[in-house]
């Protein structure tokens, strides 16, 4: 009996895991999974970071624990060379994915929720644009994002969910070089929360 609920129980889990959901815009896949970002096998995941680039909680500290000390380093640089002052929110830089799967970590600042009326969303459709025309720039196809500012930066997620999805479709709209944009949704609720957002938007 044990074993049968303990078995149920695993597969209960791997299904719940296996969350996904696809819809086109034009020739390019907007694909939605509920999982961890890090596990990715893509061209680049989005890291939403802080404007130090020097680490931190959340999905920026699984990225920098599971791609190691060389992704720090490279940001680093980028600090001492691009950014002494720190990445301004909106903004969006690049380095290799160390040792992730993805070839490359682009780094984005979210803005932190004060109300909504301090310029958040237009602050949060530029940090998906900005990543995205880094993304191009660099020849990449595939991208994922994580749930950029809904997390420690409090935007809430509904409304996060609509910008997000609403700037990556108006992206691949105008502009046809990626193959596949996926939000990658860390608990199930955030996957619900975009899943409705994307029925409506797409
Ligand atoms: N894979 C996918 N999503 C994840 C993962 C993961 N491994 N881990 C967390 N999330 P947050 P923010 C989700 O706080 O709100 C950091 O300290 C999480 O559930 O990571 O933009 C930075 O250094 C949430 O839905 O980012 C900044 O200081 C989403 O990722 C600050 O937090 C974003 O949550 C940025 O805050």
């Amino acid at each position: 009996m044990f074993r049968l609920v303990y078995n149920l129980s695993i597969t209960l889990k791997k299904m719940m895991n296996m969350s996904t959901e696809k819809f086109h815009v034009g020739k390019a896949v907007i694909r939605l999974v509920q999982g961890d970002i890090t596990e990715q096998d893509i061209d680049a995941i989005v890291n939403a970071a802080n404007s130090s680039l020097m680490g931190g909680g959340g999905v920026d500290g699984a990225i920098h624990r599971k791609g190691g000390p060389k992704i720090l380093e490279e940001c680093k640089r980028i600090r001492a060379t691009e950014w002494p002052n720190g990445l301004p929110t909106g903004k969006a830089v690049i380095t290799s994915g160390g040792n992730l799967k993805a070839r490359y970590v682009i780094h984005t600042v979210g803005p932190i929720w004060r109300g909504g009326n301090h310029g958040e969303p237009e602050l949060l459709a530029e940090a998906y644009r900005n990543s995205l025309k880094l993304a191009t720039s660099k020849g990449l196809k595939t991208v994922a994002f994580p749930s950029i500012s809904t997390g420690a930066y409090s935007y809430p997620v509904e409304k996060a969910s609509r910008i997000a999805i609403a700037t990556v479709k108006e992206f691949l709209e105008t502009e046809d070089k990626l193959d596949m944009v996926v939000f990658v949704l860390f608990t199930r609720h955030d996957f619900e929360v975009y899943r409705n957002a994307a029925k409506e938007i797409l």
